[in-house]
């Protein structure tokens, strides 16, 4: 089918195709770095890991250098349509040093705010708070020792004050956000103290006020982990209040609720007490599995909350999954892919129809449009898409994806 026939077909349900198209061509996606080399980082150091989130698998060809790393980022974003970002951690430094957590400066950094000026770029950040020595113990800033929460809370200070240097030099506001790994595996006698001294440090960490020009402060929850089965510390509701009550952006992680929660649902209720969002979009398979995302239903009833919701403009969109067992830079391509082709769905549905329809109970005609626009070439609108944005797909994207993976398979 032709662009133009696909176009006709959608202007009869009175949606713009080429409305949607250039909404989508303005939404960037922060693709996270850590899907490039199984969470492992930059660190000099003996391998501590942690976290409940160490990645499984062995394919060949992982970055194990910053040169590689940004070669496959290189790589992926030429295969993506529209202008992305970075998810950075702290543990991605790029320097001959060997700064300990609390030492890490912008220095360490500078690099990859080189190289995302000259790609066109941005960045976005955030503190390493496991696989380390002093986050054996699942226990970060909310550790009961004074020592090893001054120790995480100066990583913290300094995660921020690097973000917003960041932030500064590229032009765009870096999003710092924090996840600590701090629970229990068994089920602890006392769940408030470890909870006032997360809150107690979180608020010394972030004591400091940046310019939000510069960098945006996230706090990110999460239900379970392996390993604290039995609490977390940063639950939800502890965020969800921390968040409100600083003016923070609040993280949602599509796999840190309970399997059967619809985070999609989430959204609408948290932004009325959050001026603004950060998504990790995941893909949890009877846990936080950090699967590739696909274009399911839990992505494209996102992709339909920040539309339909009108939350774009306050939602800041980031990828959260990890799989060493495909190809990490098809993975990176294909999951960024599908949460454009979610938006792009989403934007290209006819929601006031819609409104109109369940505001006058008609649930009925609600049902038969939903359900009959799923017959609409939404693939020839993407198609052209991608053509007008110069990026490959169909055949030809998998036999690029194929050729570059098969470049890198030599790295030892
Ligand atoms: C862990 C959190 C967190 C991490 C990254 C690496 O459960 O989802 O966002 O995945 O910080
Ligand atoms: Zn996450």
């Amino acid at each position: 089918m032709s662009y133009d026939s696909a176009k006709a077909a959608f202007a009869d349900w009175g949606v713009d195709t080429e409305a949607a198209l250039a909404k989508l061509a303005e939404i960037p996606i922060s693709m996270h770095c850590w899907q490039g080399d199984d969470v492992v980082g930059f660190e000099k150091k003996s391998g501590s890991s942690g976290g409940g989130i160490q990645a499984t698998g062995n394919h060949p060809g992982r970055a194990r250098t910053p040169d590689e790393l940004r070669a496959d980022l290189e790589f992926s974003y030429s295969m993506i349509p529209g202008s992305h970002r970075l998810n950075l951690h702290a543990c991605y430094l790029d320097t001959d040093q060997n700064p300990d957590r609390d030492e890490i400066e912008f220095s360490h950094f500078a690099p990859w705010v080189d190289w995302a000026k000259d790609q066109g770029v941005g960045l976005d950040f955030n503190p390493t708070f496991f696989a380390h020595e002093k986050a054996d113990d699942n226990l970060t800033l909310s550790h009961p020792e004074q020592g090893i929460r001054d120790f995480w809370i100066e990583h913290g200070k300094r995660s921020r004050d690097i973000a917003a240097q960041m932030g500064a030099a590229l032009g765009s506001p870096v999003v710092n956000n924090v996840w600590v790994p701090d629970g229990y595996k068994d089920t602890p006698v006392d769940r408030f103290s470890p909870r006032k001294r997360l809150e107690q440090s979180l608020n010394a960490m972030m004591a400091t006020s940046h310019d939000k020009t510069q960098m945006l402060d996230a706090v990110e929850s999460k239900l379970f982990g392996i390993g604290v089965e039995a609490c977390t510390v940063g639950s939800h509701e502890f965020y969800m209040g921390y968040a409100i009550r600083n003016e923070t952006l609040l993280c949602l992680d599509m796999g840190h609720f309970h399997p059967t929660e619809n985070v999609a649902d989430k959204l609408s209720s948290v932004a009325l007490s959050v001026d603004e969002i950060l998504l990790h979009v995941s893909r949890p398979m009877r846990w936080d599995s950090d699967h590739v995302i696909l274009l399911d239903d839990s992505i494209m009833q996102m992709a339909q909350e920040l539309v339909s919701a009108d939350l774009l403009d306050r939602t800041y969109i980031g990828l959260d999954f990890f799989d060493a067992t495909i190809s990490r830079t098809a993975a990176w391509v294909i999951g960024t892919r599908n949460m454009q082709k979610a938006l792009l769905r989403a934007l290209l549905a006819p929601w006031e129809q819609l409104k109109s329809a369940e505001d006058n109970l008609d649930y009925t005609s609600r049902l038969v449009v939903t359900e009959e626009i799923k017959d609409l070439p939404y693939a020839t609108v993407w198609a052209e898409f991608c053509s007008r944005m110069d990026v490959a797909s169909g055949k030809p994207l998998a036999a690029a994806l194929a050729q570059y993976q098969t470049s890198i398979e030599g790295r030892g």
